[in-house]
């Protein structure tokens, strides 16, 4: 079949050179012409494991990419819905939806893939594409959620299980079988786009209030002097216990954003929005735990290590270290107001992965030096290499606080360092 996908970034990319790979004839659209152009000169601008390489076979064969939108048996969208407040944009969606209108013709599909509130296939998606003259039922409309993890797309792309969900059962056919081409776990089909919206959105607020569970225990824990990891883990032996990590707070353009989606026109959100404000709350714990430590926080110099929003990765959106260093400076310049001339605490950030200037990221030797305290606030494997001997020796104080239970405690100890671990 030919396909058009629109909207060519995280999930976009790999869709269309995964189609073009299972031998669809692909276009690849988006409105960043500049993105269209780099693409064209065979430059793939996005950061992950293999995608290079298999977008780039894909370009040699049968994936173009193009600043017109030709008309398709099948449109996919695949363009993101940012937050605006507390509610989703669905600006690009809606724009999106507009363009496929132009061209769409009887017996086409659209499916859309990005995260939306329950209700935006049918409510907000359909009607846009009846601008074209045609009538849900003469064209088929699905929706079907990604759900592929960073850091592991093209796997996951094949690997996951699927939900579809069509407006009619023309609809759920047509979306499966092109969903069939590649995906070799189970299509999950439904005739109903909702459903399969609000599908996506409570897989991740699961991991949300999950994280959030395991985060308050981390803190009672802690009251008992326990390590709330080694708890955790003999805990989830139990063969119907499955608790996630404790952490300095939840990152990522997901899971902190879908729950928020899930509630927007629902008043029923409770344990979910309290969820929320455990983990975002994570910051100011973490900086309760450096005040115990250091005898005067606002004079401390800490290095936080780890700005990308997780392991192994670029991506700094909702950084939880970006958080707690914006927490620890606000509680320093209170504490500050009106003393005698107290800077505040000297916040030191770095991270292996992320290149986006605008953090003022410090090399990791300069962000040590002199240091009073650390936080390991991301799990790179580049952290759980450290030799504890070197930090020690680059280090002022003697405060470890690890966030992500990275480090092995006893050999940190052994350097002389005082590990605090969350
Ligand atoms: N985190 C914890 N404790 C844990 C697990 C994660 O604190 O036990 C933190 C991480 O450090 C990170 C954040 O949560 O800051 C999110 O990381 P993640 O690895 O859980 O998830 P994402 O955001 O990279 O990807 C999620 C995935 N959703 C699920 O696993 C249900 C992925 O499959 C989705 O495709 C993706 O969201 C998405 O696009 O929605």
């Amino acid at each position: 079949s030919s396909v058009c996908v629109h909207g060519l970034g995280y999930i976009g990319l790999p869709t269309a050179a995964m189609l073009a790979d299972s031998g669809h004839d692909v276009t690849g659209y988006d409105v960043d012409t500049e993105l269209v152009d780099r693409l064209d000169r065979g430059e793939v601008p996005v950061d992950e494991p293999g995608l290079d390489e298999f977008v780039t076979d894909a370009l040699a064969d049968r994936l173009s990419v193009s600043h017109d939108v030709p008309a398709s048996d099948y449109h996919l969208i695949c363009v993101p819905t940012p937050l605006d407040g507390d509610r989703a944009d669905l600006a690009y969606v809606e724009s999106a939806a507009g363009t496929v209108a132009e061209v769409l013709r009887a017996g086409d599909t659209v499916i859309l893939e990005s995260t939306v509130p329950p209700g935006t296939t049918v409510e907000t998606i359909a009607p846009i594409l009846e601008r074209s003259g045609h009538s849900v039922g003469e064209f088929s409309l699905a929706y079907s959620p990604e759900t592929v993890l960073p850091g592991n797309v093209i796997a996951e792309l094949r690997a996951n299980d699927r939900a579809v969900g069509g407006i009619d059962e023309r609809s759920v056919k047509r979306a499966a079988a092109l969903y069939g081409s590649f995906v070799e776990g189970g299509l999950r089909t439904t005739a109903n786009p909702t459903l399969a919206e609000f599908v996506k959105l409570i897989q991740n607020t699961y991991r949300d209030v999950n994280i959030a569970l395991a985060n308050e225990l981390a803190m009672i824990a802690a009251d008992y002097e326990l390590d709330a990891r080694e708890a955790i883990s003999l805990a989830n032996h139990h063969p119907r216990v499955d608790l996630h990590q404790p952490g300095p707070g939840v990152g990522g353009h997901c899971i902190p954003i879908d729950p928020l989606f899930l509630g927007q026109s629902s008043e029923n959100l409770d344990l979910i929005e309290r969820a929320r404000e455990i983990n975002d709350g994570m910051a100011e714990y973490v900086t309760d735990l450096l005040d115990d430590e250091l005898d005067s926080l606002a004079e401390s110099s800490v290095a936080i290590l780890g700005v990308a929003y997780k392991g192994n990765v670029a991506d700094a959106r909702e950084s939880p270290g970006l958080r707690l260093a914006e927490v620890l400076q606000a509680r320093t310049q209170v504490a500050g107001a009106g003393g005698a001339g107290t800077a505040g605490v000297d916040v030191r950030l770095h991270d292996p992965y992320v290149t986006d200037q605008r953090f003022a990221l410090a090399p990791f030797d300069e962000a040590l030096a002199g240091a009073n305290a650390i936080v390991v606030a991301t799990d790179h494997d580049e952290y759980a290499a450290l030799d504890p001997e070197d930090v020690a020796a680059q280090l002022a104080g003697n405060v470890v606080v690890d966030a992500k239970g990275l480090l092995d405690r006893d050999s940190w100890e052994a350097a002389g360092l005082r590990v605090v671990r969350l």
